[in-house]
């Protein structure tokens, strides 16, 4: 037997059907060898890191894989190029898309190379992760940081006017 390895990922959506996209990411992940065990709310985030009148949908979840962790973003990206989205060659370049599926932790490993960091490298600072991820995994602790998400979220609620989230009820799949 495959060891399966837990991980956090983090989904979100400003175009087009953003429920609808951030569902389907959800059912594409769940046709992989990934088992969905807890999604998290959906929240209305205003963009973070970029200029756009489309405000985002965000959730997070946790599934069980024994893909390895550049396998999943393989998996991922084929995921969402399937629901869409235009492909960006430049780094740190943010705009509207339709779905963004981002692993945030995988297991505690640690990765730093150029097409794949885990943890995700801005994660501890970005509520739209963090918030949906504390409902579903507020102990989960950051593996470079030492401390657990809800700690993290606390902590950036405490430094920031942070901005608002609406909580949009669960996705029923
Ligand atoms: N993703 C980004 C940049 N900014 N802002 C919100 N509210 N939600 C996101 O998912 C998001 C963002 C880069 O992936
Ligand atoms: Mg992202
Ligand atoms: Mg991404």
């Amino acid at each position: 037997m495959i060891p399966l390895k837990e991980v956090l990922i983090s989904l979100g959506s400003n175009l087009g059907d953003r429920v609808g996209n951030i569902k389907k990411g959800i059912e594409l992940l769940s046709s992989l060898p990934f088992k969905i065990e807890a999604i998290s709310s959906l929240y209305e985030t205003p963009p973070v890191g970029f200029e756009s009148q489309n405000r985002f949908i965000n959730a997070a979840l946790i599934g069980r894989t024994s893909l390895s962790p550049f396998a999943l973003l393989v998996e991922i990206k084929k995921i969402e190029a399937l629901l869409g989205r235009k492909i960006i060659k430049k780094p740190f370049f943010y705009e509207d898309r339709k779905i963004d599926i981002d692993i945030i932790f995988y297991e505690n490993e640690i990765i730093k190379t150029t097409v794949l960091m885990i943890p995700h490298p801005l994660a501890h600072l970005r509520a739209f992760v963090l918030k949906p991820a504390c409902e579903i995994a507020p102990f989960w602790v950051h593996p470079i940081l030492k401390v657990p998400l809800e700690y993290l979220y606390l902590r950036l609620k405490k430094l920031n006017n942070l901005p608002t989230m609406i909580n949009r009820g669960k996705i029923v799949l």
